[in-house]
């Protein structure tokens, strides 16, 4: 069995479309006959200024949202990243192998520093990569399934463990790999089909929240952006709007592109959405319902996540102490 870490965010009251179809669910499929650890990463949610309370809410929310959409806690470990003390002291360790230039120039940090201006950015939004890479290295992680936007994050991971490697011993650390499902790996946003769907996307009209009213779920659908012409056809260049809606549709439903291609043979861009509209309405409500048993019993979901950072930690232990061992840092007696 492989070994499988990824974790969200607890940044928004809903996780959004993209996050379901590029993460979540191959969450949920690869905890079959591998040894899977899921993660809700608080820590990383400070870059954001959260309110507190606010803060521990989504937590909550987010993790409720896991379990809705089918992560067994009986099969997988899951739990907050900030009950594991091990990811913040991983990070410090990382950060001092991290080259500045090197962190400088990841994306997600140019973007969202440019829109946040110099006063507004944080070191933690800097070093952001540093702790999301100390969160995989510590659970000596194969694959890490999630979206395209992460595979830069992923790339300067898997060069930390390699450096490590090459500095402490070759069985330092574990050399992660992405788990990108092509098919799904970058879901876009309604109103701007060539931007990813984003929980901080700048019009809401674009986004589709899991926890939203469906009555507003199929309205945003149903005034989705779509291309000129009126031939439904999967052509991401040249029809970036119906594109998404049919890799949306496939992947809710099970069925193939080129069987929706040509169910929809004559028929317009209006009925693709309407239909659409119902699938997504169908499985948003059933979904939205298991979300809001977790969270009626808040006693018995933190029970879950106490159980879930309790095996985190013996491992997350075992890694750590070898890391700091072979870097030399003196043993704790
Ligand atoms: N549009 C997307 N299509 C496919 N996968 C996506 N992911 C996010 N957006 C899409 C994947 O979902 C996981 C969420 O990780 P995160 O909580 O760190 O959030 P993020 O990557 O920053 O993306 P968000 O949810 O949209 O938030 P912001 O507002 O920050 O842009 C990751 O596996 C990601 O790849």
């Amino acid at each position: 069995p492989l070994r499988i870490f990824s974790g969200m965010q607890p940044t928004s009251d809903s996780l959004q479309l993209g996050n379901y179809l590029g993460a979540l669910t191959q969450w949920v499929a690869l905890q079959d006959g591998n040894e899977a650890i899921y993660c809700v990463v608080d820590l990383h949610a400070l870059t954001v200024a959260p309110d507190p309370s606010v803060l521990r809410e989504r937590t909550r929310r987010t993790a409720a949202q896991y379990l809705a959409a089918g992560v067994d806690p009986e099969r997988s470990t899951l739990f907050v990243q900030s009950h594991v003390a091990e990811h913040a002291e991983l990070a410090w360790t990382l950060s001092c192998l991290t080259g500045y230039g090197e962190a400088a120039r990841m994306t997600q940090f140019k973007d969202k520093s440019a829109k946040q201006g110099t006063e507004g950015t944080t070191v933690g939004l800097f070093t952001y990569p540093v702790l999301m890479a100390a969160d995989i290295l510590l659970y000596d992680t194969n694959r890490v399934p999630v979206g395209e936007d992460q595979r830069q994050h992923l790339e300067l991971t898997r060069d930390l463990a390699q450096r490590l490697n090459a500095r402490f011993g070759a069985d330092t650390v574990v050399v992660p790999e992405p788990h990108i499902v092509k098919s799904t790996a970058k879901i876009y946003d309604l109103q701007d089909p060539t931007a990813k769907m984003s929980k901080s996307a700048a019009s809401p009209n674009g986004l589709i929240e899991l926890l939203d009213d469906p009555r507003r779920i199929a309205k945003r659908i149903r005034s989705a952006v779509t291309d000129t012409g009126h031939e439904i056809r999967f052509d991401p260049e040249g029809k970036p709007g119906i594109s998404n809606l049919l890799t949306i549709f496939a992947a809710l439903t099970g069925r193939s592109i080129p069987e929706l291609e040509a169910d929809y043979e004559g028929k317009g861009y209006g009925h693709l959405k309407v239909d659409l509209a119902g699938v997504v309405v169908d499985w948003v409500t059933p979904f939205q319902a298991r979300v809001h048993e977790y969270l009626d019993d808040p006693a018995q979901l933190d029970d879950v996540l106490e159980v879930g950072a309790g095996k985190a930690r013996e491992i997350a232990a075992v890694t750590l102490e070898r890391v700091y061992e072979r870097t030399g840092l003196l043993a704790r007696r």
